[in-house]
């Protein structure tokens, strides 16, 4: 019968916690977003200064290229070992190269025309790295 309750009173208690449940909430999502668009991958911090020189082999493990940053000469001849059980495979961007890697195995590729390339496994996108071939 009395429905006072809600009345003028209403926004003492109630707001403050749900206030602070949003402020969080939208933190939460903001750290997300920008760890998202700061840790996707990599390939434009890859530079000639910084790659490592490919000598060995590119290694597939646990979902990831390493190295993931690596310059090779044009026309040499990339060796993409995959340690995982899972199928993966080595995609050029731009380029011819895509080589399929069935779990355990090894496989290899011819180093494009010189210039900067990203790669991927189109199987699992989030797989990347960059190419500097000289
Ligand atoms: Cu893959």
């Amino acid at each position: 019968m009395e429905s006072r309750k809600l009345g003028r009173r209403g926004r003492t208690l109630p707001t403050t916690p749900l206030r602070a449940i949003v402020v969080l909430a939208v933190v939460a999502v903001l750290a997300a977003l920008t760890g998202a668009a700061c840790g996707g991958g990599g390939g434009s911090d890859c530079t000639s200064e910084n790659a490592t020189k490919l000598t060995g082999t590119l290694t597939v493990k646990n979902f990831a290229f390493s190295p993931n940053c690596f310059s090779v000469a044009s026309g040499s001849t990339i060796s993409v070992a995959n340690g995982d059980a899972r199928p993966h495979n080595f995609t050029v961007r731009g380029t011819d190269v895509a080589v399929g890697l069935p779990g355990g195995e090894t496989g290899e590729a011819t180093a494009p025309a010189p210039g900067t390339y990203d790669f991927v496994c189109t199987v699992h996108p989030s797989m990347t790295g960059t190419i500097i071939v000289t």
